[in-house]
């Protein structure tokens, strides 16, 4: 019993010397990442990633009135659009992408994303030639202009762009 007892322990001894032996090489591997650890925290931190530069949003707008202004009778329209393309209609009529036309309803509503010019309504005028200026009489007091690009097919410009590519003022005619 004896023997068996003092083997036991001397086994245990044995057996756990090298474990002890495993698990200080463990701490210092530890402590020695834990010492290097702070030299990678104090390293200048990364610049911030730039912002991926977002596609540059098309956009009208008058150029000559703004809204809340006040203006003489004929007022000088003209029309100004970034980052889309004002071309003239074609025949037959095609719809291309970033390309289109202005429209202008005066003293009418907005026409709707989508919508497509009301032919033979004098509200709404369209510059099908792709020219973007107009001379308008107007009567003293105040007027809507909303002015929408379409597309070549007449249609008001849907999707995102919508609110970017109409634009919708009030002008006080003295
Ligand atoms: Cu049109």
């Amino acid at each position: 019993m004896t023997f068996n007892r003092s083997a036991n322990a001397f086994l245990g001894r044995r057996t756990t010397s090298p474990w002890l032996g495993v698990l200080a090489l463990l701490a210092l591997s530890i402590s020695g990442c834990a010492a290097e650890e702070p030299v990678t925290e104090d390293e200048p931190a990364a610049p911030a990633e730039a912002e991926p530069a977002s596609e540059p949003q098309p956009q009208v707008f008058f150029a000559t009135v703004e809204d809340g202004g006040t203006y003489a009778s004929p007022v000088e329209l003209v029309f100004a659009v970034d980052n889309f393309t004002v071309v003239p209609i074609e025949d037959p009529l095609i719809a291309r992408p970033g390309e289109g036309h202005y429209h202008l309803a005066v003293d009418a509503d907005c026409a709707a994303a989508g919508d497509v010019i009301v032919a033979g309504n004098p509200s709404y005028i369209h510059f099908g030639t792709g020219n973007d200026n107009i001379s308008l009489q107007f009567e003293a007091g105040t007027h809507r202009l909303c002015l929408q690009m379409a597309d070549g097919e007449h249609r008001v410009i849907d999707g995102p762009d919508h609110s970017l590519l109409t634009k919708e003022i009030q002008i006080t005619i003295e």
